[in-house]
């Protein structure tokens, strides 16, 4: 019998574990097949360990909560988790991914939590310019020339990085910058995305979503447009090039000067 992964139809800490899902052979179930939607979230609430997404449901009606849980759960019954250096460096990749996270929650507007209930312009424009530089400047050092591999650390690192890619203000040759600084970590990250289990998980609307809503996350995740098709976990069945318009204008509207990216 399947697993099944709930979440609310963004992408935030959802496509971690359905990528993790996709790439593990485990056979899975998604909103898309559960007709799961933020209209049934009130009633599930209560019902979840910590009240909150995403929830894993397995077989026997056990829950696992909490994302990094849910990935090294899945990690282990598939055994995906790798051993030895490769096991330490995917649970490495896991704990970098949730600090990440955490500095896009706090400085990267969302459709919810506009800049300036952030910490602000000033910060947000030093969070690329700097901040994530130093960030990705490291995994590149730690970067293995054959790239970081399908391990859950390395799965739930991509869909952190991948949501960082669109949410990026975008000027100087976009998020890896203009230069092939960060050539290693870029080549996997290319290689990640083109792969075909994320293309089944993600589908083609992951390359125009481009938005500080990809990583939108909040209390009332309603919001269709940072809703971007990923396959079976989502029901969205499709993001239009008006949303992605509305997704430009919020941006622009709250980002007020994009800066340096990285
Ligand atoms: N530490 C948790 C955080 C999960 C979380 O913040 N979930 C949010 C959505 S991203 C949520 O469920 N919000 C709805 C609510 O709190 O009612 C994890 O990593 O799973």
């Amino acid at each position: 019998m399947a697993v099944e992964l709930r979440y609310f139809n963004v992408m935030a800490k959802g496509i971690g574990p359905a990528l993790v899902l996709e790439y593990s052979g485990i056979e899975w179930k998604g909103n898309k097949d559960l007709g799961f939607h933020g209209g049934l979230w009130a009633d599930l609430k209560p019902k979840t360990p910590f009240g909150q997404l995403p929830m894993l449901t397995l077989p026997n009606g056990e829950i696992v909560a909490q994302t990094t849980a849910i990935i090294n759960y899945i990690g282990k019954i598939a055994g995906t988790e790798g051993s030895g250096r490769d096991y330490a460096l995917s649970q490495m990749l896991i704990g970098e991914a949730e600090d990440l996270y955490s500095l896009l929650q706090k400085f990267v507007p969302t459709s919810f939590v506009s800049i300036d209930k952030k910490l602000g312009v000033e910060a947000y424009t030093h969070f690329w310019a700097k901040t994530v530089g130093e960030h990705v400047g490291r995994l590149e050092v730690l970067c293995p020339s054959s790239g970081f591999g399908t391990t859950p650390g390395a799965l739930y690192l991509f869909s952190i990085l991948h949501q960082m890619v669109l949410a990026c203000p975008g000027v100087h040759g976009g998020f890896w910058g203009a230069t092939d600084e960060f050539r290693g970590l870029r080549q996997w990250y290319e290689n990640t995305l083109d792969a075909p289990p994320t293309q089944k998980v993600a589908i083609a609307a992951m390359r125009i979503c481009i938005s500080v809503l990809a990583v939108h996350c909040c209390r009332r995740c309603r919001c269709s447009l940072g809703r971007a098709q990923w396959g079976r976990l989502y029901s969205t069945s499709s993001a239009s090039t008006s949303s992605t318009l509305q997704h430009e204008a919020v941006a622009a509207g709250k980002n007020v000067s994009p800066g340096r990216c990285r």
